[in-house]
């Protein structure tokens, strides 16, 4: 849980003084668009203060930024099987990169069984076991059994585990979309299902040829082991280290809203100025709206009706998202 507390402090002690300005009536932060991201900040960081989805991907303005998705970019949102994003330190980029222990795992983008584009750099921060398999492959399918239950115990705490599809039941073909919609299924994975055609990201992690196997990058991105087992010993270890720490930047003067009352508009075209870098995909991709991952009571309901009570939660619900 100490992790999420470097996102909260300004945030939260501006949202609160947002809030406490929403009951006085005066120096209220106007949202025009209802999207839950003030004028002022929108204005400031290249969105459209009076369309709720800029980038017209069907997520809102508010549910991108508090998702760490970039608002302006239609090819990148939240992620449709709700494992949580982070935000990556923009000199990541900047560290030597490499399939080696010691180094900082490559980069990539592949696609999961929802369709969307994941990005490896998007789970910054939690330890991520990387598994080589294919979906013609019986031990590969006998190992996943455990996986659920394996990531169950622990996401929450900051571990993500990452299954790459290699080939799907024909060996030599990529996996299809749908039999990554059926391995996801079949082993209840809520964690990522992706699609690593002709091998190409694992071929930097497998090292002898044989699947299944795996890898573990600690959360600083960097390669703990490559090509072992799933040594849930060092995984355990790893994740009592401290989150690290990220700068980044959140909306200080937010107006939590329901986001399920506004209304988004997929025909309008991206706006040209993405705050936040390093965070799109290059692949463009069908997207469709679906309800946010991302739960939380309204600031500003919480401060006008529920009282002091609800206005905490609100500052929980505002501390889940930022998880
Ligand atoms: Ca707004
Ligand atoms: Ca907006
Ligand atoms: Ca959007
Ligand atoms: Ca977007």
């Amino acid at each position: 849980m100490m992790r999420s507390i470097h996102y909260l402090v300004i945030p939260l002690a501006l949202g609160l003084a947002a809030c406490a300005a929403d009951g006085a009536g005066n120096g209220e932060p106007v949202d025009s668009d209802g999207d839950g991201l003030s004028d002022s900040w929108e204005e400031d960081n290249g969105l459209d203060a009076e369309l709720a989805d800029s980038d017209g991907d069907g997520f809102t303005d508010g549910e991108e930024v508090f998702g760490y998705a970039d608002a302006a970019d239609p090819t990148d949102h939240p992620y449709t099987g709700g494992y949580e994003r982070h935000p990556w330190p923009a000199d990541l980029e900047n560290e030597e990169a490499g399939y080696q222990v010691g180094l900082v795992a490559p980069n990539f983008q592949l696609q999961d069984s929802h369709g969307d584009m994941v990005s490896l750099w998007s789970f910054y921060g939690d330890v991520i076991l990387v598994k080589n398999s294919a979906y013609w492959c019986g031990p590969c399918r006998g190992s996943e059994e455990e996986a659920q239950a394996r990531y169950d115990a622990r996401h929450q705490d900051g571990f993500i585990q990452l299954t790459l599809l290699g080939e799907g039941w024909t060996n030599g073909v990529a996996a299809t979309d749908q039999e990554l919609i059926d391995w996801a299924e079949e082993f209840g994975s809520a964690y990522p299902v992706l699609k690593d055609e002709g091998w190409g990201v694992s071929n930097g992690y497998e090292q002898d040829g044989g699947i299944p196997t795996y890898s573990i990058i600690g959360r600083d991105m960097r390669i703990q082991t490559l090509d072992q087992g799933a040594d849930t010993g060092l995984i355990d270890q790893l994740m009592t280290e401290p989150f690290p720490e990220v700068e980044w930047d959140m909306p200080g003067e937010e107006i939590e809203s329901d986001d399920s009352d506004v209304e988004v508009d997929d025909t309008v075209a991206p706006v040209g100025v993405t705050p936040f870098g390093g965070t799109g995909n290059s692949d463009a991709f069908e997207s469709t709206t679906v309800p946010t991952p991302y739960g939380g009571a309204s600031c500003s309901t919480a401060a006008g009706s529920a009282g002091l009570a609800g206005l905490l939660f609100g500052l929980l619900g505002l501390a889940i998202r930022r998880r």
